[in-house]
């Protein structure tokens, strides 16, 4: 796919825009890259089905933009982007990664220091070269120290949402290959973490032969997208791909594929426990297979290396030695959510808010997902910048929202839009719109958007004074991590499930690549205490609604059931959960 490589120019060159204060120009390009990002249909496709009047049919592509993926697509560079980056050159996506460096500051860090890379940066604050500059401070120096910190941490790491849908391709791909039996991913994606360091490929082939599986090495080495060959053998190759991706392909013999999926699955902590434990039976477990001496047992399929071990078979997702082992011996693992267990979407942005679609766009895209009802949840009047609702707008959505489900019932019933908000929690812990608005929906979701940078102490007392809050059911995104951008807000996390649970107010699971918010630790932890929880997708565009599967996937990771998850249930029995009913 090209579009991931689109998407990360334009949204430099939007950075680059914004450096120089141009208006506007800068909102659509952004607008462009994530659109792209999210499209199904590789933008080469696109061009080569219709032109460059089929690319400009794509949302948020005008002709301007459309005329420069043609000559990315032609010329493999775009010249306008190029020329931009001459002029500051700069590694602005690498610099403004770090929270608090806008496009701005990072042009006046170049100016006045000549800061291009993050070791620049580092070196400039470290020498405290940095508190000085004008519109910088001490504050923002150690800000910026810690920013770095961050990155180092997850430099290097993808987003499961960006990383999964790629090696899906891959996988499609080498399927169409008549040399290849079967292939899988392995690895942190098949566990489905929520950051992955590279894709991890098993393959075996339909009839051995070390012909074929050369055949399959050079394909893997030379498909379109991949920009360097770290590594070529008989079996197993690497790869480095456009947009920063390593993957891995391994060829392996029928016989003994089930050990070998188990062992490259992973983790590594799981695997060393499962070995000690196979070690314990008098059983020798590698990725050749489970053997008694020097006879294999067990290592056709990954179900009968667990069997054979006395175990349930264990969900890669829970293969991060938390308990799962004990858990799968004692045949006693949770009864984790399926992918195709929710039955609708509690938050979507519709148009009435800013969001791409208008909400019958959403009730098509959601039913055509399967699901039996979809809750708009449209920003409020906070959040300016978002088109946040006041009560008279959010009234008239209402009014939309009952002629809509009238429309639903002629059709044959079925479906539900449910009216909802996504109101913002105060710095003081109150709504920023009337309890006669919210009294009105179906249901209210609240979270903070603003003033994150609070102490502990009293971003719990704000968080917990929200949960108490009679017309709120449901907390967005609840610790407001942003996955490789910035930690989450501190909180108390014991207290506000406390809270939660004290109340009947339920904590979100948001699905957005990004935020995977609450994490699987905290699924874990607020489960344990009876907190009831819903997998959202805080969708901004029909095309989000697919991110569910990243939300399920960290549900899963957090041991989480179907009871513990209120959007399983039909509509009728999840609204009577909620506590405003
Ligand atoms: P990543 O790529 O950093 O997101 O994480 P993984 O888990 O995909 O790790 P990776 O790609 O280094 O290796 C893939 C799998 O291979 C890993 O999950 C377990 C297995 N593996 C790798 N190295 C070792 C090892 O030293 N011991 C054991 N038991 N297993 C290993
Ligand atoms: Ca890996
Ligand atoms: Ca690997």
């Amino acid at each position: 796919m090209v579009n991931h490589e689109l998407a990360r120019i334009f949204n430099e060159v939007a950075g680059f825009l914004d450096a120089r204060r141009v208006a506007f120009k800068p909102f659509a390009y952004r607008r462009a890259a994530m659109v792209l990002d999210g499209l199904d249909e590789d933008a080469a496709e696109i061009y080569s089905r219709g032109g460059l009047k089929a690319l400009e049919d794509i949302p948020g592509v005008g002709q301007s933009i459309a005329e420069k993926i043609e000559e990315y697509l032609k010329k493999g560079k775009i010249d306008y982007y190029e020329k931009l980056k001459r002029q500051l050159p700069v590694d602005l996506g690498e610099i403004t990664s770090i929270q608090g460096l806008g496009p701005r500051r990072a042009k006046l860090l170049y100016r006045e220091l000549g800061i291009r890379t993050i070791e620049d940066l580092e070196k400039k604050a470290r020498a405290h070269k940095i508190a000085g500059l004008p519109g910088f401070g001490e504050k923002s120096e150690s800000a910026i120290l810690s920013g770095i910190e961050f990155h180092k941490h997850s430099v290097g790491r993808s987003l499961l949402g960006e990383m999964l849908p790629y090696a899906e391709e891959l996988v499609a791909r080498l399927k169409e290959l008549s040399e290849i039996e079967r292939v899988d991913i392995a690895g942190s994606l098949r566990r489905r973490k929520e950051t992955i360091g590279d894709i991890d490929l098993l393959a075996t082939l339909a009839d051995g032969g070390g012909l074929a599986a050369k055949r399959v090495m050079d394909y893997f080495t030379s498909m379109p997208g991949v920009r360097k060959i770290w590594g070529k053998g008989d079996t197993k190759s690497s790869v480095a791909l456009e947009g920063g991706f390593n993957a891995d392909i391994r060829v392996l013999p029928q016989k003994t594929y089930g050990a070998a999926l188990q062992y490259f699955t992973g983790s590594k902590e799981h695997n060393i426990a499962l070995r000690r434990m196979a070690q314990e039976k008098n059983l020798k477990l590698s990725e050749y297979g489970l053997f008694a001496g020097k006879e294999l047992v067990a290592g056709e399929t990954e179900e009968g290396v667990y069997k054979y071990l006395g175990m349930q078979w264990i969900p890669p997702e829970l293969r991060e030695d938390s308990g799962e082992i004990a858990a799968a011996l004692a045949g006693k693992l949770p009864r984790i959510i399926g992918y195709d267990g929710l039955r609708g979407d509690l938050h979507c942005h519709s148009d009435w808010d800013g969001g791409e679609n208008s909400i019958i766009d959403i009730v098509r895209a959601a039913q055509k997902n399967g699901y039996s009802y979809a809750g708009i949840a449209d920003h409020t009047k906070f959040l300016r910048i978002e088109n946040g609702l006041d009560e008279a707008a959010l009234q008239k959505r209402n009014v939309e929202i009952d002629k809509i489900n009238d429309l639903l019932e002629k059709e044959g019933g079925g479906f539900l839009v449910l009216k909802g908000c996504e109101a913002n929690i105060m710095p003081d812990g109150s709504i920023d719109i009337d309890d006669a608005a919210l009294a009105k929906l179906d249901y209210v979701i609240a979270g903070v958007h603003s003033s994150m940078k609070m102490d502990k102490e009293k971003m719990t007392r704000r968080i917990i004074t929200a949960i108490e809050n009679k017309n709120v059911d449901i907390i967005s995104h609840p610790t407001g991590r942003l996955l490789k951008r910035r930690d989450g807000y501190e909180i108390d996390f014991e207290a506000v499930c406390a809270a939660a649970a004290r109340t009947g107010t339920a904590l979100e699971v948001n699905s957005y690549p990004d935020r995977l918010d609450l994490d699987d630790q905290h699924i874990r932890y607020a489960r344990s205490k009876g907190v009831k929880m819903v997998i959202d997708t805080d969708a901004h565009d029909i095309r989000h609604l697919k991110f569910a599967r990243y939300g399920i996937a960290q549900a899963r990771r957090g041991w989480a059931e179907p009871e513990d998850i209120l959007n399983t249930l039909p509509a009728k029995e999840l609204l009577g959960k909620l506590k405003k009913y």
